[in-house]
C-alpha cells in the first residue's frame, strides 16, 4: 500500500462480510431473508417486509464483494485501510431454528477464522451467535479461542426479548470472561410502518438508528453495566440517536416515580463504558459523541460493502466509496493525535491488533 492518505493508514471495525456458507443458507430459502436471481442479476433481499414495499422489493444487488476476502483487501488498498476487523451482517442466524442455529455458528465462525488467518495480518474478525442464550455463552467460549477473532455481532433484541432481557446474562458472562467484543448493529428498523415508499433510505437511515438507539437504552436500564462492568460493547452507527437524546432520557428517569429502574449511575453515564464507530456521517455527530463519551471511544468504520458507489459491479474495486472518503476527511478537521486516535490506534488497543509492517 505505497499511496499516501490523509491522516495515515486506517483501522475498519465496521466492514462486514457473508460467508459462502451463510449466502448457500440465503439462496436456498424462499423467503426474506434471500437472495433471489433477477434479469441475470442476484439480489439479496434481508430486511423485514422488504418485498412487499414497492420501493425496495427488489433488494440490493448482491455479488461477491459480500463474500470475496480479495475484493475486501482491494477495498482497503485503495481506501488506505491497513487492517479491518470483519463482522458478519444482519440477519446473522435470527432466521433459524434453534436447533439449526447452533451449529451453523459453528461453521460461519470457522470460515470467519480462516478468511482471517489467510490474510496475510490484514484481516480480523467477529463471529456471529445463535439467539439462544446458553448456545451463545458456549458459541461465545470456543470464539475465544479462535486466533483471529475478538467478539461477537448481537442483534438488538438479543434472544428475541430485548437486550434488557435477563436471559441474556449468561451471553454478557461468557463476553466479560472472555475479554470479547460484542458489537450491537441493527437489523430490524423501528417504525416501519411510516419509512415505506423512498426505497431503503427512511428505514436505513432512521429505523435503524432508532432501533439501535431502543436496544442500547434497554440493556442500560435493565442495569446490564452495573452486572456487567467489565462488559465490551461496541455501538453501530455512531450509537444512533441516544447521544443526542442521553440528557433527555437522564431527565425522564430521574423523574419517573414508577420506574423499576434502580441504577447506580444516570443512564447516560453508562455510554462512556462503550465503544462507538465514528460512522456518523458529518462533524457535528462525531463532535457531540467525542464530547459525551471521550474521542478514546470512537472507532473509525466504514459499513462496506453496503451503500456501495453507482457503478458496475466490476468497477466497484477500484471506485472510491462515500463512508470510508467522507469518515476519513471528518477526522481531519479534528487535532490530528485525536484524528489518528479515531483512525488507527484506538481500535489496535481496544481489538489488540498488530499493523502488518507491509501494510
Ligand atoms: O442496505 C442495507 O440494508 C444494510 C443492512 O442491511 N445492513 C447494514 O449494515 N447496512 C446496510
Amino acid at each position: 500500500m505505497s499511496v499516501s492518505f490523509l491522516g495515515g493508514l486506517a483501522v475498519d471495525v465496521h466492514t462486514h462480510v457473508y460467508s459462502n456458507r451463510y449466502i448457500t443458507l440465503l439462496q436456498n430459502r424462499t423467503a426474506v431473508p434471500r437472495i433471489v436471481t433477477r434479469g441475470g442479476q442476484d439480489r439479496m433481499l434481508i430486511l423485514p417486509g422488504e418485498d412487499t414495499d414497492a420501493s425496495t422489493s427488489s433488494g440490493r444487488p448482491i455479488g461477491s464483494e459480500y463474500w470475496d476476502g480479495a475484493r475486501k483487501l482491494a477495498f482497503m488498498d485503495g481506501h488506505g485501510i491497513a487492517v479491518s476487523v470483519v463482522s458478519p451482517a444482519n440477519p446473522w442466524l435470527d432466521f433459524l431454528p434453534a436447533a439449526d442455529a447452533g451449529p451453523a455458528a459453528v461453521d460461519i465462525n470457522e470460515d470467519m477464522e480462516a478468511l482471517c488467518a489467510g490474510s496475510g495480518g490484514r484481516l480480523y474478525g467477529m463471529g456471529l451467535l445463535p439467539r439462544d442464550p446458553m448456545t451463545a455463552a458456549a458459541e461465545l467460549g470456543r470464539i475465544a479461542r479462535l486466533p483471529h477473532l475478538r467478539g461477537a455481532a448481537i442483534g438488538t433484541t438479543g434472544a428475541g426479548k430485548g437486550l434488557d432481557d435477563p436471559a441474556l446474562d449468561p451471553v454478557w458472562a461468557a463476553a466479560e470472561r472472555n475479554g470479547l467484543m460484542l458489537f450491537v448493529h441493527p437489523h430490524y428498523g423501528l417504525g416501519n410502518e411510516v419509512m415505506g415508499g423512498y426505497g431503503h433510505a427512511m428505514a436505513l437511515a432512521l429505523g435503524f438508528p432508532f432501533e439501535t438507539t431502543t436496544a442500547i437504552t434497554r440493556l442500560i436500564l435493565g442495569g446490564t453495566l452495573d452486572r456487567f462492568p467489565g462488559l465490551k460493547l461496541m455501538v453501530a452507527h455512531a450509537g444512533g440517536v441516544l447521544p443526542y437524546l442521553a440528557g433527555r432520557l437522564d431527565a425522564c428517569v430521574a423523574g419517573d416515580a414508577h420506574s423499576p429502574v434502580r441504577l447506580r449511575h444516570p443512564p447516560s453515564s453508562y455510554l462512556r463504558m462503550m465503544h462507538y464507530d465514528a460512522i456518523g456521517y458529518q462533524m457535528p455527530t462525531l463532535s457531540l459523541l467525542i464530547a459525551l463519551v471521550g474521542a478514546d471511544r470512537l472507532l473509525f468504520g466504514t459499513d462496506y460493502p453496503f451503500f456501495p458507489p453507482h457503478v458496475g459491479n466490476a468497477e466497484l474495486d477500484t471506485a472510491t466509496w462515500h463512508s470510508p472518503t467522507v469518515h476519513r476527511a471528518i477526522l481531519q478537521e479534528l487535532e490530528p493525535q485525536t484524528a489518528s486516535a479515531i483512525l488507527r490506534s484506538n481500535a489496535m488497543n481496544t481489538f489488540g491488533l498488530a499493523v502488518p509492517a507491509s501494510a
